[in-house]
């Protein structure tokens, strides 16, 4: 699409930016990992999900776990649980009064096998329990699920650029590299560009791992360039402050940037990208998830964390494929549902990670592969990184796609995948 042009106007600076921050962590720390603060993390999760479950007509008027294991009925009943332990065979749920041990009949249809496969501790169900003899059988399982509705297009031909883990002072950080693209927007302003776009490109999201900090993995020192957070920090301001002023950058934090590593985790402190927010301006700091909406078109922006664990515990995740990941994260309505695995989660009252209003455009990147799909509606980006391969997640057999971002085009609701390639030349 970029060959034929020969100039191209910066449509991205024809339109004025237009952020709403829907959610964003709160900068103050609330970790607190007593028995109590969990149990009110939890219930929060159960109540916010079961509120979502109970909009399916059959779910509305459910029955609690006591209800069911009280009647004499042999059902069937419908309930909405938490998932507690898995088994082969079976799974033990429970809701805020009680659990039960739940079957699957020998029998079962396949999507009821496949949606057991599905599941994990700690998301929130709605099922069909059946009673057979003694025992309890559960004969359907639903998933929260987002409503399967069309994505919000707009009229402004303006673009969202997709980008996450940079890594700034690690020495596999690919500055050079990541200087082309920032020179690739920059011809726009020029007046040389030919990329249409490049010209489109209105918003710039970072999805987390700006640097790539101290002491997050064993031996990191020996990758690093840059030694100091402050100077990771001040390198990445520099680079950063060259994007053309009226593109509005967006940075969320992942788990090498300085803020704590428990989720929700706050936004950078501005002090840290200081130059980048004084020489540039256009620049909003989010925590790690936020919701935002750009033009009315909503954002999830997430790190991607937990991805990790949903690869390990769910058969159908491949780690190479994270818009599955992040398929599945949609369809249980919940960011990080494993708790006590890779991911770290702050206990808060409120559980923020439930995933309220479905979003538009899911963004998220940590596994350093790319990957996009459309699921149920929403448009799903994996943005990748932009550091090489380093030798410890050589040792650890990650193969990362290097190089890697997108373009989303707002008013067609489209991803478009972009690397090192497609900038060469423009
Ligand atoms: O994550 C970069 C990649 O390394 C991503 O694929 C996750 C993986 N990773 C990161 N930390 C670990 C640990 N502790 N164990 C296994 N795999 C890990 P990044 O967040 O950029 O380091
Ligand atoms: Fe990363
Ligand atoms: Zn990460």
């Amino acid at each position: 699409m970029e060959i034929g042009a020969t100039k191209v106007v910066p449509l991205g600076k024809e339109y004025e930016s237009n952020v709403e921050l829907i959610y964003s962590p709160p900068s103050v720390s609330y970790v607190d990992d007593s028995v109590q603060s969990k149990t009110r993390h939890f219930r929060n999760r159960f109540e916010k999900l079961a509120a979502i479950i109970r909009r399916r007509p059959d779910f509305a008027s459910a029955y609690t776990v006591r209800e069911i294991l009280r009647s004499p009925s042999p059902g069937p009943f419908k309930t909405i649980v938490m998932v507690a332990r898995k088994g082969r065979g079976n799974f033990i749920v429970e809701d805020l009064e009680e659990e039960m041990t739940l079957n699957i009949p020998k029998n079962a249809k396949k999507i009821v096998i496949d949606s057991f496969h599905d599941l994990v501790t700690d998301i929130v169900v709605g099922i069909e329990v059946t009673r057979h003899r003694d025992a309890l059988f559960a004969t359907d399982i639903i998933l929260p699920q987002i409503p399967d509705t069309p994505v919000r297009k707009i009229r402004e031909p303006i673009s969202t650029l997709l980008l996450s883990d940079l890594h700034v002072g690690s020495k596999y950080f690919m500055e050079k590299d990541f200087l082309r693209v920032i020179e690739w927007l920059s011809k726009v302003e020029g007046g040389s560009s030919i990329s249409s776009v490049a010209a489109s490109a209105k918003y710039l999201i970072i999805a987390g791992d700006v640097i790539d900090g101290v002491f997050v993995y064993p031996g990191q020192e020996r990758e690093l360039d840059i030694v100091e957070v402050e100077k990771q920090y001040r390198r990445a301001s520099q680079i950063l402050a060259k994007i053309p002023e009226y593109i509005h950058v967006i940075v969320a934090p992942g788990n090498h940037d300085i803020v704590r590593k428990g989720l929700p985790q706050p936004p950078i402190p501005t002090e840290y990208l200081k130059e980048l927010a004084d020489e540039r301006g256009n620049v909003t700091l989010v925590g790690n998830p936020a919701v935002i909406s750009l033009h009315g078109v909503r954002f999830v922006v997430y790190h991607g964390q937990s991805l990790e664990d949903v690869a390990s515990y769910v058969a159908k995740v491949e780690y190479s494929k994270p818009q599955v990941g992040m398929e599945y994260l949609l369809s249980v309505r919940h960011l990080a549902p494993i708790y006590g695995d890779n991911t770290q989660i702050a206990l808060a009252d409120n559980d923020d990670l439930v995933i309220g209003d479905k979003p538009d455009v899911f963004h998220a990147g940590h596994v350093h592969i790319f990957g996009k799909s459309e699921y149920r509606g929403t448009r799903i980006v994996n943005s990748g990184t932009w550091q090489q391969q380093t030798p410890y997640q050589n040792s650890l057999r990650i193969m990362p796609t290097p190089g890697t971002f997108a373009a989303y085009l707002m008013n067609d609701a489209r991803v478009l995948p972009l690397g090192l390639s497609d900038i060469e030349y423009a």
